[in-house]
């Protein structure tokens, strides 16, 4: 037993410089953990409630003192005594407590910031890294990064609509190999853009660039031309994964481009991907239509998905009920996992557990907002998902996370597993 003594919940900044909430928590027998909850741009409509004060005086109004008080005042004498062992139980009392569906009352970061700590702290107790504490000794596969390179939509300031163009490393052999290849690619990306007179100083949301490109076909080909200067062959060494984050040119049931200047119905759009699929070596695509839009998920299904990875984000939110409704009707054939989408571990690992026992792929993510936090790493060991995204490999709050990979593949030594390529091989190219 390894009984919660207390809580303690704190305003904390972001990597937007947004507040955020970090709690800690400590057991009787000393042991402690914390969690920091990210929070998302592109969120999707049916996610978990972040608690905002909206105080106008306070941080435009995006305060969290709400939720900090909500974990000291409500939710700390209600689990004072429990057993931080039992993290099932533990989050069912976070959700009984808040007593809404989408964790209104007490707010999903107050709920997920208590779940992430406690578990940490269970870990810290039993003197056991988070990772092996979720996933006991089986738990040593490391994930396939895909790796924001360029950002566009609501992460790269407007300059064209999809949102993420990442590198999936195909020629890899262990995690970091992984993560040097793609660092190779970032690199040659610079270069691609600067010929092209797209490059523009800084970098997007989550580290990559931010291109000013005529078209959004125009990622896939950037893409591919630093494949090839960094000396990896498309498709063979390196693969696309694109985020195209649709729900969020998406307007009275049409998609609207405003980088082509043009209005495309779902059957436009579909057929549009289903071509560049063709054309570039796009081994994944996230979001390709709308979270409203299940007609056009069972057309982008049906048209690609031997084709191609199809992950549902804004359209599962990480939420059992959406995910196994999905599944039902086949849409999509993988899952985004964004633990504050739903606001405890146990309800994320549920998720988990019902794509993998489906044959739906899962791919633990990071949020545009994120922080030092690098559970998500853990989580992804822990629960053996296969793919993780983080976003680039520049900035600290993404690489708090491929850096605990590289300390978890180190701890493991001989008996890290990376599946690399494999974990693909099923789509037909
Ligand atoms: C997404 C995420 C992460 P956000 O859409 O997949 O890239 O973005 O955190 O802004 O929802
Ligand atoms: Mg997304």
């Amino acid at each position: 037993m390894a009984s919660i003594a207390n809580l303690r919940a704190r305003e904390i900044l972001d990597s937007r410089g947004n507040p955020t909430v970090e709690v800690d928590v400590i057991l009787d027998d000393g042991a402690r953990g914390r969690g920091i909850v990210p929070s998302g741009a592109s969120t999707g409509k049916a996610e978990a409630l972040e608690l905002r004060d909206g105080d106008p005086k306070r941080y435009h109004g995006r305060g969290v003192l709400k939720a900090i008080e909500n974990v000291e005042q409500v939710i700390a004498p209600a689990v004072r005594g429990m057993d931080a062992n039992e993290q099932e139980a533990l989050d069912a009392r976070l959700c009984e407590l808040d007593g809404t569906e989408n964790k209104s009352r007490l707010g999903a970061n107050a709920l997920l910031g208590v779940s992430l700590a406690a578990a940490r702290a269970a870990a810290a107790s039993a003197g056991v890294p988070l990772f092996r504490y979720l996933g006991g000794e089986e738990a040593v596969d490391l994930p396939v990064p895909m790796v924001n390179i360029a950002s566009g939509g609501l992460h790269g300031g407007g300059n064209i609509d999809f949102q993420d163009f990442q590198a999936i490393p195909l020629r890899a052999e262990r995690f970091s190999e992984a993560l040097h290849d793609v660092v190779l690619i970032y690199r040659a990306m610079k270069d691609v853009l600067k010929a092209r007179g797209a490059y523009s100083a800084g970098v997007a949301d989550e580290g990559g660039y931010a291109p000013r490109l005529k078209s959004n076909e125009a990622g896939f080909e950037v893409m591919v031309e630093a494949f090839e200067r960094a000396g990896f062959a498309p498709g063979k060494d390196a693969a696309i994964a694109v985020d195209v984050a649709a729900s969020h040119f998406y307007r009275n049931g049409r998609y609207q481009l405003s980088t082509e200047r043009e209005e495309w119905s779902s059957a436009d759009l579909v057929e549009r991907l289903a071509g560049w699929a063709e054309r570039y070596p796009i081994l994944s695509i996230e979001d390709g239509v709308a979270e409203d839009d299940y007609e056009g998920w069972k057309l982008l299904t049906g048209r690609l998905s031997k084709r191609c990875q199809l992950i549902g984000d804004d359209v599962f939110v990480t939420n059992l009920r959406r995910l196994a409704e999905g599944i039902r009707d086949g849409i999509a054939n993988a899952v985004l996992v964004k633990m504050n989408q739903i606001g405890t571990l146990s309800e994320t690992l549920e998720v988990i557990r019902l794509a993998q026992r489906s044959g739906y792929r899962t791919v633990v993510s990071a949020r545009s907002g994120e922080t030092e936090d690098d559970s998500m790493s853990d989580l992804a060991v822990g629960a053996r998902a296969g793919q993780l995204k983080v976003g680039a490999i520049t900035r600290s709050e993404r690489l708090a996370k491929y850096n605990r990979l590289l300390r978890i593949e180190e701890r493991l030594g001989d008996r890290a597993v990376y599946r690399g390529a494999q974990v693909f091989s099923a789509f037909e190219r």
